[in-house]
């Protein structure tokens, strides 16, 4: 069930101040970040009722396969998909936990988002692992460069008649025409110009980046866990969402935040915490201990 965003006063008190004593004792915290962290910065979601996998096939454009069979609509989806993020802004969420990191040096952030908005929030690097990669991993070319996410099923993509719509495309509708752009305005291997580059995320079926996954393994198997923050995600796909099960084996409690009540994962046990509504409003109010502790 989804209702409105939470403020701050929205919160239990009783839960807040359990959580709040757990956090100020904690010293090696995780966070599984996902989509609805940027939620509030304008970004759609997957998997949610205006989620992006509910009007755009994943298997025709987040997969390697999809990529071979179609790279130019693959190329089109991802190019929008990073104008939109390049137009958003950081949300206070994204905020409280750069400075959770700064605070904190035995906290690590698992982001399964692309939009490299932590970034741009000064996440510390080191504290941040890309689990799906990023859309800012190679240059996008001016053919590439649409404004807004109005992404047809390939069927409806048509060159007739784009130039005149390329400044009216609207995310709303999935059937206005996408500027047509061919293979040879996709961007190559600068040494060989031959090989085609690919947009830099991890798609379905794809092994998640080696040296993150080195990262996420050292951490967790270097000590006991306190603490794992579950962020705005469903927790739905793997290896991301093992990684709850994992930090719970080395002792961690569990702290959900999302808008959804049903989107917990599996496995809940009495001493989580649950805090339905926005992340961008929830997240700073749960930090505050640390995040605005003198240094
Ligand atoms: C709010 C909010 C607000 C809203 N505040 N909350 C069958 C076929 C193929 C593969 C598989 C298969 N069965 C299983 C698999 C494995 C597969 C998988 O898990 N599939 C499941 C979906 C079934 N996993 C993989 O394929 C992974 N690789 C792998 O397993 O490799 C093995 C391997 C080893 C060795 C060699 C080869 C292979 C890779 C997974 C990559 C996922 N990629 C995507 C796309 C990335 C690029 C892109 O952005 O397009 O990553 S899919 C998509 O899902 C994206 C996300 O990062 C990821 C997670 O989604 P997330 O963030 O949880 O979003 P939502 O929408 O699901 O949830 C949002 C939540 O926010 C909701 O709960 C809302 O309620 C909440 N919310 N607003 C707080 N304001």
């Amino acid at each position: 069930m989804t209702s409105p965003s939470s403020t701050d006063a929205e919160l239990d008190e009783e839960q807040l101040a359990s959580f709040h004593d757990h956090l100020k004792k904690s010293t090696r915290v995780l966070a599984l970040l996902g989509a609805g962290l940027s939620a509030a910065s304008g970004l759609p979601t997957f998997r949610g009722v205006e989620g992006l996998w509910r009007t755009h096939d994943p298997f025709s454009l987040a997969t390697p396969e999809a990529f071979d069979a179609d790279p130019a609509l693959v190329w089109q989806f991802y190019s929008s998909r990073r104008q939109m993020a390049s137009s958003a802004q950081p949300n206070a969420a994204h905020y409280a936990l750069a400075r959770l990191a700064t605070k904190m040096p035995g906290f690590q952030a698992l982001s399964q988002n692309v939009d490299g908005l932590s970034e741009r929030a000064n996440h510390p690097q080191k504290q941040l692992q890309l689990l799906h990669g990023t859309l800012f991993e190679n240059p996008i070319l001016p053919a590439l460069a649409v404004p807004t996410l109005g992404i047809a099923p390939a069927q409806h993509r048509t060159s007739e008649g784009a130039a005149e719509h390329e400044n009216e495309l609207d995310i709303s509708d999935i059937n206005v025409p996408l500027p047509f752009i061919t293979i040879d305005d996709l961007p190559r291997c600068p040494k060989c110009k031959q090989r085609l580059l690919r947009p830099g995320v991890v798609w379905f079926g794809e092994s998640l980046p080696g040296p993150v996954l080195d990262e996420v393994e050292t951490f967790i198997d270097a000590d006991k866990i306190d603490l794992i923050l579950v962020i705005g995600t469903s927790a739905r796909v793997t290896p991301a969402a093992d990684y709850i099960k994992q930090a719970r084996e080395r002792g961690a409690r569990v702290c959900v935040v999302n808008l959804n009540t049903d989107d917990r994962p599996v496995g809940r046990r009495n001493k989580d915490w649950f805090f339905q509504g926005d992340a961008a409003a929830i997240v700073p109010a749960l930090l505050m201990p640390i995040t605005e502790a003198c240094p």
